[in-house]
């Protein structure tokens, strides 16, 4: 399999971390994107992801049968079906529960991303405020959600937690001032334990 990658790109780290959890990431030859992409995101598509997926994203998956799968939802739910894996459980209570922290998580990422491109690539005398804002307050909700949750997590690992470390990693490393932090004990603690596991402490995001 082939992956193409950044190692700035918290849904590729999703992959990392599924892929490392399920024995498979030696199996993976990663294929790192140009400079110009990773800073220039959706207004530097890359001809070569463009091949295989319109969206021109990270991550996209080029499986050993030639198929290009996108997206780190099908391609993280490719690797566990691959594995025979339980980072999608199988057991219908648990199943649920982590696609949907999954969607709630993704929906993190995505607010963030989108924000991070508002504040970083578009240019400083077109920028709005009031939309970047409103990204934030999704960030913030989710922040609210997993910590009312993150007591429970336990040793918890599934598609969902994955996606809340991958999410709160992102933070980290573009949104340092928010300090999110302050006021999410039961987040920080948990997600200090997670990131200790193998699998995530040697998929660093940066
Ligand atoms: N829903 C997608 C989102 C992927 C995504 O937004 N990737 C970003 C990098 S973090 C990207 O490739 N941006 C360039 C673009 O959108 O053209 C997933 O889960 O993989």
């Amino acid at each position: 399999m082939k992956l193409y990658q950044s190692t700035t790109s918290p849904f590729v780290r999703k992959v990392r971390i599924a892929a490392a959890e399920l024995g498979l990431i030696g199996q993976i030859e990663m294929l790192d994107v140009s400079q110009e992409f990773k800073t220039g995101g959706p207004t530097a598509r890359e001809a070569n992801i463009v091949k295989s997926n319109p969206l021109g994203q990270v991550p996209t998956l080029l499986t050993d049968d030639g198929i290009a799968i996108a997206d780190s939802r099908v391609i993280c739910e490719y690797l566990n079906h691959r594995a025979g894996g339980e980072i999608f459980p199988s057991d219908p209570a648990k199943r649920w529960t982590a696609l949907m922290d999954q969607t709630v998580g993704d929906g993190l990422l995505d607010a963030a991303l989108l924000a991070r491109y508002e504040g970083f690539l578009r240019p400083e005398e077109k920028r709005w405020d009031k939309w970047s804002e409103g990204q934030m307050t999704k960030v913030r909700a989710v922040l609210a959600v997993i910590e009312a949750k993150a007591a429970e997590f336990g040793d918890r690992l599934d598609i969902g937690t994955i996606t809340f470390a991958s999410g709160l990693a992102y933070l980290d490393l573009r949104f340092g001032d928010l300090g999110w932090r302050d006021g999410h004990p039961e987040t920080a603690a948990w997600f200090a334990r997670i990131e200790q596991r193998p699998a995530f402490a040697q998929q660093k995001l940066g």
